[in-house]
């Protein structure tokens, strides 16, 4: 006997509503923070999460389970195997290796690249169509190192890049006007992390642009403390590890609000990893930096053509030389 009494012969599902699905490699700290926040979010018919560690995931995949009478209604599966994944809409790797004490930043980027050759080719094999949201650290080179083992288009290949240094960035700003961080617009670009450029230019309170009401006011002294807010910008993530040990919930909302984008095709503009030879003279090779793009439901749809000054291009492109040579010691 069914449980429910038709009162009427029910409507075959609407072929234009598309089931959403997500897979998140990764189950530790962020993969967590990511796939709990997304659930929040209502962006997913079905979640996928795989990690290597069989136990925890299935702990951490029941945990989420048992929340879902307070949850908008998504499928949540995990698994060891990534046959689990496929036909994806959207791949988010947070897998990584951490740091052991005394390992230099390069043999910490060769394992992870080790361990991309494990996890880029499944996925791109199970879900052909799907876009990869690159997390794992550092982010801009293994965007690169994704990007070239998928074989993917470039505009389906993102890193999270400066998306979450933005966010603390408007929210410093906010803090520090007293205002609300939705009404700061404000973008960090470049490298994720210690040579990320602020772009002044582009900070707006409200719709005022903060720097030229400055200038007219002579209000000199408020550089220098958004200088010392882009300083605080690029400590905090080392704050917040020296405090908690990892970082999680932000980058958590970041990239939950990054999967909305695109799968909801918001074509909103978010400083992402993206392909950014070509741009601001940056050149001598493929190189993945953030610059603001606009993400929809097709990835990456366009970059917008923000003006830098020639200091902050400088520094973009001292940024994509680090990185390429960086990327010459890779092999891929
Ligand atoms: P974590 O808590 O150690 O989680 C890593 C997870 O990866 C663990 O659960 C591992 O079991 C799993 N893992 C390892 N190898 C494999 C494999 N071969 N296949 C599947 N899963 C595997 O680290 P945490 O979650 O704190 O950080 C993850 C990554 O995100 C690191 O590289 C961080 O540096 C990076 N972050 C990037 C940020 C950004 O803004 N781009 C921000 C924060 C952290």
């Amino acid at each position: 006997q069914a449980f429910f009494r038709q009162i009427q012969r029910a409507a075959p599902p609407s072929p234009t509503k598309r089931h959403t699905k997500i897979s998140v490699v990764g189950a530790g700290n962020v993969g967590m923070a990511i796939a709990q926040t997304i659930l929040t979010q209502d962006v997913a018919d079905e979640l996928v999460l795989i990690d290597a560690k069989a136990d925890k995931l299935r702990g951490e995949m029941l945990d989420l389970q048992h929340a879902a009478a307070f949850l908008p209604r998504t499928k949540i599966h995990a698994s060891v195997d990534y046959e689990l994944t496929f036909g994806s809409d959207l791949c988010i790797v947070t897998a990584g290796a951490r740091q052991v004490p005394g390992e230099s930043r390069l043999n910490l980027l060769h394992r992870n690249v080790a361990l991309f050759k494990t996890i880029i080719p499944p996925l791109a094999r199970y879900s052909p169509e799907t876009i990869l949201l690159i997390v794992s650290n550092p982010v801009d080179v293994l965007t690169y190192v994704a990007w070239k083992l998928s074989g993917f288009p470039s505009n389906r290949v993102i890193g999270s890049g400066t998306n979450l240094d933005s966010s603390r960035f408007r929210f410093l700003i906010a803090d520090h006007l007293d205002v609300n961080a939705q009404d700061v617009q404000a973008y960090i670009v470049g490298e994720h992390g210690d040579s990320s450029v602020a772009l002044w230019s582009s900070i707006s309170v409200g719709g005022v642009p903060v720097l030229s009401f400055l200038e007219k006011q002579q209000i000199a002294y408020e550089k220098v403390t958004l200088e010392k807010i882009h300083k605080e910008v690029i400590d905090s993530a080392y704050e917040v590890i020296s405090l908690k040990g990892y970082t999680s919930w932000a980058i958590g909302y970041s990239v939950a609000n990054l999967a909305r984008s695109i799968l909801r095709d918001q074509r909103k503009v978010h400083p992402v990893s993206v392909v950014a030879n070509g741009f601001y003279g940056i050149e001598g090779g493929d190189v993945f930096l953030s610059l603001p793009a606009q993400l929809g439901r097709g990835g990456v749809l366009g970059v917008t053509n923000v003006h830098l000054t020639d200091e902050e291009a400088h520094r973009l492109r001292d940024s994509a030389q680090t990185i390429l040579e960086v990327q010459n010691q890779l092999g891929i």
